[in-house]
């Protein structure tokens, strides 16, 4: 790609009023976050496949997370999740990373693998589960106070698979308390990022199925509970970006878990079914982030953007990287949008000329702009490629099979 592809870009953009010196200083400061897990043995319920050169333990995943940063100089994180990460001494996985020019993110307790738990964790009717899951709420928390971090994805398998089951209201009413214990044990910093899904593995109910539910259970708790978006995690058609838009101005969003889906949860990569979606979500975020409202606006800023994919068949590093990337094309594109003729045409009443000014944006090559910044950067042009050229690919493969998985 020749500086002239860049040139003409930038000729385009100048035209519709677009300030290239913002767009790119935003893109700079993008920080995706990705998964511990994702860079693991994973698969469908009917097989996990088993991988050569997959990491054997926490640390070595944040190895191979650090490569997916070194390239792309977007993942400066990395989401753990427990005790998938269990280690003896969570300072030196912490030191681990810095070492590597990481940090541990968020922290997503897992409460859905004990056979204790299997009708239900935080909502069990037997009150000794209950208190053991609620004790594992608290040393996530305490895990936090040593890796440094400072967020909670809280996700809830709980639910019941037929009518009579449990007693929903008893259950809605068990969560409340099990998450109030955990936020009573948060730091100022802390915050919990309350996740919700319609089903599965639970399929007549989930205790916390969509976000109502979560930001019921936010706004009860208090300003440091959020509520957390993961795209996959939706009833077939629903509008994920209105449930956005409607978050961040009641200013709940806290953050999301991006996939790609084509039915369900289906953990895919991010932007490879859905990329208008994907667009249509930092249309809405770009739009929060100029309102009046300086509270908005701040907190936007906060939102964590983490990766939730595991991939089945691909490859993991390279397949991390390609969300990654994907997540970045969506949110340049997003950037071209100009609010000012969106609000003008819809001003009008001028209902196509509004949606013209909105995909207009989509419509653009953004190939030359990444690199450009990514020459701003330091960073190779090419990401995936620059991996693929890499040694590191062949280098894990000594790791040799049975690597980690969930
Ligand atoms: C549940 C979920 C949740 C888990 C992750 C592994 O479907 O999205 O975030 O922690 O998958
Ligand atoms: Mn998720
Ligand atoms: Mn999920």
């Amino acid at each position: 790609m020749s500086d002239k592809a860049y040139a003409l870009f930038e000729e385009q953009q100048q035209q519709r009023g677009i300030d290239l010196k913002q767009v790119k200083s935003r893109l700079k400061a993008l920080n995706i976050e990705t998964p511990s897990w994702g860079y693991g043995d994973s698969g469908t319920r009917f097989k996990v496949f088993q991988k050569t050169g997959v990491p054997r333990d926490p640390y070595e995943k944040l190895e191979d997370a650090a490569q997916v940063h070194a390239v792309t100089g977007l993942c400066p994180s990395v989401a753990i999740h427990i005790p998938w990460d269990k280690v003896d001494d969570y300072g030196k996985l912490r030191s681990h990373a810095e070492i590597l020019g990481l940090k541990i993110g968020a922290i997503n307790p897992n409460l859905f693998q004990d056979e204790d738990y299997m009708l239900g964790s935080v909502t069990n009717v037997d009150p000794a589960i209950r208190r053991k899951a609620i004790n594992h709420l608290l040393e996530c928390v305490d895990i936090a106070k040593e890796t440094d971090s400072n967020d909670f994805s809280l996700w809830f398998a709980d639910g019941t698979n037929y009518p009579g089951q449990g007693d929903i209201r008893k259950r809605k009413n068990w969560m409340l308390e099990a998450l109030r214990e955990m936020y009573k044990a948060l730091t100022p910093d802390m915050r919990m990022l309350i996740e919700y899904k319609a089903f599965e593995p639970a399929f007549y109910h989930t205790d916390i199925a969509d976000w109502g539910m979560a930001y019921h259970y936010a706004t009860k708790l208090g300003p440091q509970a959020q509520v957390l978006v993961d795209t996959g995690h939706h009833l077939p058609g629903a509008n994920v970006e209105h449930i956005v838009a409607f978050l961040m101005d009641e200013q709940r969003l806290g953050g999301f878990h991006f996939n790609s889906y084509k039915y369900a949860d289906d953990d895919l990569i991010v932007g490879s079914a859905n990329p208008y979606e994907l667009f249509l979500i930092f249309y809405q975020i770009l739009n929060a982030a100029q309102d009046v409202d300086a509270d908005i606006r701040h907190a936007v800023d906060k939102i964590a953007y983490l990766i939730d994919q595991s991939h089945n068949i691909e490859p993991k590093i390279p397949a991390m990287i390609r969300s990654v990337l994907n997540v970045q094309t969506q949110y340049a594109k997003a950037l071209l949008i100009n609010h000012a003729e969106v609000e003008e045409a819809a001003s009008r009443q001028d209902v196509l000329g509004a949606e013209d000014a909105v995909r207009q944006a989509f419509e653009f090559d953004v190939a030359p702009l990444l690199k450009a910044i990514r020459e701003e950067q330091g960073l190779p042009a090419d990401p995936m490629k620059a991996y693929l050229a890499s040694e590191y690919g062949a280098q894990i493969l000594q790791r040799g099979k049975g690597g980690a998985s969930w």
